[in-house]
């Protein structure tokens, strides 16, 4: 049975989410308010077809996208930088690649138990976000 992230995710817990934020430029006001939120997430996988909505108290930020299909992403909200994304199957993880201006840049989601797990790259730094289902 392949892995269906499908569902209603709350925000558990964070790591090192300041040093990715630093990594993209996000300026220290935006910063100190992104480090406080718990965003929830809300997933629909129909086959290959993702739509993944993060939704906060400060802003929300939507992606729709088609596994192996690239895309214009345009980081609306969070460092509004456009990028070419693409995601992929890695066994059971999803895995993007935000193609532009900045090097490895991306980010995986994968499920433990009732955990979603969202692993978030960008130049050498990595921040993790780990979700419960709701
Ligand atoms: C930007 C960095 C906080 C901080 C400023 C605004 C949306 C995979 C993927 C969907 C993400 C989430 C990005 C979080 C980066 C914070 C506003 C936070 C609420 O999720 O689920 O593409 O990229």
């Amino acid at each position: 049975m392949p892995v269906d992230f499908s569902g209603t995710w709350n925000f558990v817990r964070s790591e090192n989410l300041e040093a990715y934020m630093l990594t993209l430029g996000i300026d220290f006001a935006t910063r100190k308010i992104a480090n406080m939120l718990k965003p929830q997430k809300f997933i629909k996988q129909e086959g290959d077809v993702f739509s993944i909505q993060t939704t906060s108290t400060f802003r929300n930020y939507s992606v729709k996208f088609k596994i192996g299909e690239e895309f214009d992403e345009d980081n609306k909200g969070l460092d509004n930088r456009k990028c070419r994304s693409v995601v992929t199957w890695d066994k059971d993880k999803i895995v993007c690649t935000q193609n532009g201006e900045k090097k490895n840049r991306g980010w995986s989601h994968w499920i433990e138990g009732d955990e979603l797990y969202l692993e978030l790259r960008c130049e050498g730094q990595t921040s993790t976000q780990v979700f419960k289902r709701a």
